[in-house]
């Protein structure tokens, strides 16, 4: 009798359990960032020399290196005091925003500048005031304000059937749109198929051991001028953007995103390997503006590869870096 009565309530205890279980995962996590839009100085080749081809010299790309930029800046809290570091190889990219499908994206957006600027996402869902553009509340915050987006990374947000367990999107400030993206305010997201989290604190995806982001962009600094046309990589030229470095049979994702004009046609090229792209083997990804895609790769040849753009007048330019492949 006793024994029938535990069981019972045992059964409608974990019934209710399991429900709220559920009710918990599909609801998901809420990942909070703190994002501060910054004036600062920005060096497109810190060592000065041309990297890949010493020789050469940086041209007339080298005539002027730094520049006054506005970038996103991450921080820890909302005091706005600690900033959050990033990997070399991030060069002028904002923060890597991350989430798991079913989560929520509360960004929390500081504008230390002296325009009015914003955060407009792709791929998430939000509704109008959390659009980052065209008119709603957060369209265009004023110097000195701020504002919280909230974004969903629903389903719609996740990788699809052909895509690798993480995709990305970008972010990037949206008030005057055009010359925006060349003041420096480009960032992105990385959303990871449900169920392929590390765990429940880390949103990377566990089938992989790094996760590179590449964005190609033409930097228009001198009204069209050739000297101030800088051809980057995460806004870095001549092999100034170290940091990839893999070792051989390690489980690489290449996050590669591109913006600007009509001159932004891209081709990432890698020495040394090639990658599997939605499920297309290949050495070389087009890119026009606005373009994200991913690719996966299992470094097979230890080296110290090139990395570049492979439209010639890109590589003359400087659209080059290098990617390091470790042997243990
Ligand atoms: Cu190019």
């Amino acid at each position: 009798m006793i024994f029938q009565y535990v069981r019972k309530t045992l059964t409608t205890l974990f019934f209710f359990l399991s429900i709220l279980m559920t009710i918990t995962t599909a609801q998901g996590a809420v990942r909070e960032y703190w994002i501060a839009a910054e004036k600062m100085p920005w060096n497109y080749a810190p060592s000065g020399k041309n990297l890949i081809h010493e020789e050469d010299g940086l041209n007339v790309w080298g005539q002027t290196l730094v520049y006054t930029k506005y970038r996103y800046i991450g921080y820890t809290d909302g005091s706005y005091k600690k900033p959050i570091e990033q990997p070399e190889w991030m060069g002028i990219l904002g923060p890597q925003l991350r989430a798991v499908v079913g989560d929520t994206l509360k960004v929390h957006f500081l504008n230390k500048t002296d325009h009015p600027l914003s955060m407009h996402p792709h791929g998430v869902l939000y509704d109008k005031d959390n659009e980052g553009a065209d008119g709603g509340k957060g369209a265009s915050i004023l110097p000195g304000k701020s504002y919280t987006y909230t974004w969903i990374a629903d389903e719609n947000a996740g990788p699809g059937p052909s895509d690798p367990s993480s995709i990305v999107w970008l972010y990037h400030s949206h008030v005057m749109s055009d010359d925006e993206t060349s003041l420096g305010l480009i960032g992105t997201i990385v959303v990871t198929r449900a169920g392929s989290q590390s765990s429940e604190s880390n949103p990377k995806p566990q089938d992989v051991d790094h996760e590179f982001t590449a964005l190609f962009l033409i930097f228009n600094e001198e009204n069209d001028e050739e000297s101030g046309m800088k051809h980057t990589i995460n806004g870095r030229i001549f092999g100034n953007l170290p940091g990839y470095n893999t070792y051989v049979g390690e489980r690489v994702r290449w996050h590669l995103i591109a913006l600007g004009n009509e001159q932004d046609n891209h081709s990432i090229h890698w020495h040394g390997q090639t990658v599997l792209h939605h499920g297309r083997r290949t050495d070389v990804i087009e890119l026009m503006p606005a373009s994200m895609t991913s690719a996966d790769m299992v470094p097979r040849s230890a080296g110290n590869w090139l990395f570049h753009c492979h439209v010639d007048d890109h590589m003359t330019a400087g659209m080059s870096t290098r990617w390091q492949v470790k042997s243990r």
